[in-house]
Parts: C-alpha cells; structure tokens; sequence
C-alpha cells in the first residue's frame, strides 16, 4: 500500500526532514520508498485527517488517479504561529464563560442577564500541548445585525488580530437559531468573510447537558442540521460541537467544574484540527481601508499640530512686530518734528540772513553812486550771505541726520515685514499639506461606508474649521518704500542757490518764500508723513489679524483636543 503524505510537518523519510512547500503533492507522487511516520497511521480512508498527539499530521491514502489537488500554504502547520479563535453569538450564549474555560481563566466577564453583557471585545492567549491560541471574545456580532456598518463598526477593534486571519469561527448557540442570527451570519459571510465561512466556521452548542452521550450529540446534530437547511443551507453544513459550561456558583459548582473541563477537552480536541489559516478577502480589504483612515487621521493630526506650531509662532511675531512698530512709528514722528523745527529755525534765520544780504546788496549798489555805503554794503552782503548759507547747510546736515535714522527705521520694518511674508508663506504650504488630505478622506472607503460616525464627523469638523474660508493667514502691508526726498539733490541745490545768491537778484526773495513753504512741504517731511500714515495703517491690519489669529488658534486648540480623543 502507498501512502501519500500532503502535510509533512515533521514526517522524515529516510531520516530527512521532508517539510515543503507548495509543491508537496509532486513530491508526494515521487516517495516511494518506505516512511518513517511518527504517530499511529493505520487504516486511514482516503481524505481523513489524522493527528498525532504532538503534531498534526494530515495523511490520506493514495488514490492511484491522484485528484487535482493543490495544498494551501496556510495548511503547513506552523507552530510558533497563533491560533486565531473568534468567538460570535447572540447575547448570553455563553462566549465569555467558552473563553473563560478555554483559557482556564475567570479574566472574562460571565453576565447574568443578557442586558449587562460584554462590554468590550477582549483577546487572551494560551497555550495547550504547544499549541498558542488567542480567543477573542466579541460583543454583538452574530446577533441582528442590521447593516454593513454595524459589522465594520463592531469589527474595528479587533482588524489588527483579525487581518492576522482567523483559525476557526466559534457561533454559539444554546438551542435553536433564531431567524435574526441566521440573517446576521448571512450578512457577514457577505460583508467581511466569503463563501468560504462556513469551512472555518463551528456551531457550538452550548448549556447541552448530554454534550457527552454521543447519540444524543448525534440525534441534535441531524434535528439541527434538517431545521437550518430549510432556511440556511451553509449553515446546514457547518460543523458541530456539543458543550456545556454551568455557572461556577452555588452547590452545583464541583459538577460545573467537572462539566467545564469535560466541554474543554471537546473544545481543544475540536480546535487542535484548526490549523488552516482563513484570509478572507473582504476582512483584508476592510484592513486595508481601516489602514487608509487610520494614516488619514495620523496625517490630519500631524497637520493640525504644524498648523498649530505655526500659528503660535504667527501669533508671537505678530505681537513682536506690533510693538515695534509702534516703536518705530513714534521714533519716525520724533525724527519729523526735529525736521520740522529744524525748517522752522531755517525760516526764521533766513528771514533774518536774507534780509541782512538783500539790505548788503541795496548798500553796495548805492555805494556806485555813494561810495561810503560800499564798504558797509559789502560787510553786510557777506555777512548775510555766509548767514544763509550756513543756516542752509546747517539745516540739511540735521535734516540728513534725522532722515538717516527714519530710514533705518523703516529698513528695520522692512526686514519685520519681510520675516512675517516668510512665515505666512510656511503657513500656506502647511495648510496647502492640509487641503492635501481632504481629497483622500473624502474618497476614502472608510467615510463612504460610514464606519465610524464620530470618527468621520471629528475629521469632517476639524477640515472645515481649519481649511474653511475664514482663515486667511495673510496680512498685506503697505510697507512704501517710494521716498522722495534725497540728500544730495538738497545739497546741490543749496549749492547752486548759494552761486546764484551773490550775484545782484531778487532770489533772496523767492528763498525765504520757498523756506517758508518747506517749513511744512518737504520731500523728507512727506515721506515720513506718509510712512507713519502707512505703518499706522498696517498696524491697524496687524492688529485685527492679531486678534483674528487668536480666536483661529482658540478654534485649532478645540480642534486638536477633538482629534487627540480618536487615537
Ligand atoms: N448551564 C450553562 N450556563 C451557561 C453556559 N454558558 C454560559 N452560561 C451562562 O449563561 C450566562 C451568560 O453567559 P456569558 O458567557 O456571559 O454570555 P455571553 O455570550 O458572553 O453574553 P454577552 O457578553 O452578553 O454577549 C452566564 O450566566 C453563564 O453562566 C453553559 O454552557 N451552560
Ligand atoms: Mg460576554
């Protein structure tokens, strides 16, 4: 007789260790040389399983017209790997006491009224003859459930164990399946496994008395199986397991503990021959899109924070800014009014210069005809000439002081002005980031599906806040730079006029009108007229956008305790 091996976990032919991969079945055709087989493997119909007490080993007798038979990978038994074991059933079946006497723990919470149940899906792990197990005890799946979102909702806490993929589904039941049970098994064997469910799927009976006798175990099963083919045929063909587990109380607790390590022995027998791994494909597709909101929260966290940071940072300069501008501004009036006095004190000592110069010129002529007016004349001519001129020059040398410094200042808002632009334009690209996850979470599966109402509300909420119309981070300021007064065209042109004041001319006259004039009109004058005007203005915008930053990082603030709760 040949044997053909198709797991060969741990078989050795001829003393090598013949663990493979998905070829077995090709080299399974080419052994024909005597086995070493480790455990009992005698007469062993084609197909059935058989395990050994340490290993299982699945071994089946060769057709000789092998079928077209491919092994999953998932059937290579690995042992390190854990066994995934998702309890489901209506309320008070009986899953947290299944986990509590699988795991030989009390860590799950047995209810006594079906009200206050399970609160919160919780795994354990154990091991049993080296086997690791994780038992995962649900809350409300498999009970009338209405809708997809429901599912993905209840699901989303367990995907990270889930995705791992599932050993074997454990669906208690202490009687008959109401017509809502089977609906919700229907409906997750559509939304987060596939047709494959049942295969992977247990039936668990439990308060069974009789879950020993086997006949009765039998005589239920085909009761069952005749019942739930009329409106389920999966079902009807899923297998099944008889148990009981009686509260831990009272008189009855030795038997219940007999009882409850009886069921564990059915438990483990039944679970040791779970070793295939299900994947289905909509659990891994519901990971994936759980994956994809859960990078879209970390993102919008992320950008929240920077947007954050960068507020604060806005809200700082602006405050810095704020105040040295009013510096700056009280510094550039102070540098007028010295302008001014200065052109004040120009006027009045032109008065007095050119007078003394037109009275020189008007004796110097007269001394042509009256010489000893000439000399006279002449002293008074050049006193007042060298009065005027000094008055002159004098006047524009404070006047190039005083300007110098309002440039300085107006330089040091520039550089102000400009670090507010680079800091405005780091804020447009974080929010430009921002604006960059709203497409993705607005295709997003996970919003479609409506998994998480709160979640996908939290996220929708801090979008609108932070990317809504009102926040505009930029301040435009109109920081003139266009001055017209210059120090050397003054300077020529007290030059030029000094020339002209020697010769005989009524030029004294238009000078002191025009000082007059300039006591008020000036280029210098003007320009800093007009800067205070502007910085007085932009101030007024710093101002409202300081305030309006602050009510927008108030706004970030809520924002950000908001998202902190979702992770
Ligand atoms: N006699 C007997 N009682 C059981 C059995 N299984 C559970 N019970 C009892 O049924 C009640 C509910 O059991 P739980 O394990 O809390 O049920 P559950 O399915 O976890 O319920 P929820 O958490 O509400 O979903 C408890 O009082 C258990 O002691 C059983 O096999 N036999
Ligand atoms: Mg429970």
């Amino acid at each position: 007789m040949q044997i053909m091996i198709l797991d060969l976990g741990m078989i050795r032919t001829n003393g090598s260790n013949l663990m493979e991969n998905d070829k077995l079945w090709d080299k399974g055709k080419s052994l024909n040389h005597n086995l070493t087989i480790f455990g009992k493997c005698s007469s062993i119909p084609y197909g059935q399983h058989y395990y050994n007490s340490e290993l299982p080993i699945l071994v089946c007798l060769c057709d000789p017209n092998p079928p077209n038979f491919s092994i999953n990978k998932n059937m290579i038994n690995n042992k390190t790997k854990i066994r995934n074991i998702l309890l489901i059933g209506n309320a008070g079946k009986g899953k947290s006491t299944l986990a509590n006497v699988l795991t030989g723990t009390n860590e799950f919470e047995e209810s006594t009224d079906p009200i206050n149940g399970t609160s919160k899906t919780k795994a354990k792990e154990f091991e049993h003859e080296k086997i690791k197990y994780r038992i995962i005890d649900t809350v409300g799946i498999g009970i009338s459930i209405q809708s997809t979102e429901e599912i993905l909702n209840k699901l989303k806490g367990i995907t990270d164990i889930l995705s791992e993929g599932i050993n074997r589904i454990l669906f208690l039941t202490n009687g008959r399946f109401t017509k809502e049970e089977v609906e919700a098994f229907n409906l997750l064997r559509n939304v987060i496994f596939d047709d494959r469910v049942t295969d992977y799927t247990t039936i668990v009976f439990t308060n069974f008395a009789k879950f020993k006798d086997e006949k009765a175990c039998e005589k239920n099963r085909q009761g069952f199986q005749q019942e739930i083919g009329k409106i389920s045929m999966p079902l009807a063909s899923t297998a099944i397991i008889y148990v009981d587990n009686p509260p831990i109380i009272g008189f009855m607790e030795p038997v219940a503990r007999i009882s409850r390590e009886a069921s564990r022995e059915v438990l483990l027998n039944h679970l040791r021959t779970c070793q295939e791994v299900y994947q289905p494909e909509p659990l891994k597709k519901f990971r994936k899109m759980l994956d994809e909101f859960n990078s879209i929260i970390k993102d919008t966290i992320e950008a929240v924070e920077n947007v954050d940071l960068y507020y604060k940072t806005n809200i700082t300069y602006l405050g810095e800014f704020i105040t040295t501008r009013r510096v700056i501004i009280e510094n550039i009036e102070e540098r007028l009014e010295e302008v001014r006095k200065y052109m004040g004190d120009r006027f009045k000592s032109s008065v007095v210069s050119h007078s003394t110069l037109l009275i020189g010129k008007g004796l110097s002529i007269s001394g042509i005809w009256f010489p000893p007016l000439m000399v006279p004349g002449l002293a008074l001519s050049t006193i007042g000439f060298v009065s005027a001129a000094t008055t002159d020059i004098s006047a524009i040398l404070k006047e190039n002081e005083a300007y110098k410094s309002f440039e300085e200042s107006h330089a040091k808002d520039k550089e102000k002005c400009e670090n507010l632009e680079i800091l405005q334009e780091e804020l447009r690209n974080l929010i430009n980031k921002f604006k960059d996850i709203r497409p993705r979470f607005v295709i997003s599966e996970y919003r479609k599906q409506n998994i998480d109402r709160n979640k996908i509300e939290v996220i929708e909420n801090v979008m609108n806040q932070i990317l809504g119309e009102e926040i505009e981070p930029d301040v435009d300021l109109n920081n003139n730079e266009k001055t017209k007064y210059s120090t050397s065209q003054e300077t020529v042109r007290a030059v030029v006029e000094g020339i002209c004041k020697l010769a005989p001319s009524p030029l004294s006259f238009y000078c002191m009108y025009r000082d007059h004039k300039e006591t008020k009109n000036r280029d210098s004058l003007s320009d800093m007229e007009m800067t205070i005007k502007d910085f007085r203005e932009g101030l007024k915008v710093l101002e409202e956008k300081q305030q309006q930053l602050n009510e927008l990082y108030e706004t970030i603030k809520r924002c950000e305790e908001k998202i902190a709760k979702l992770t």
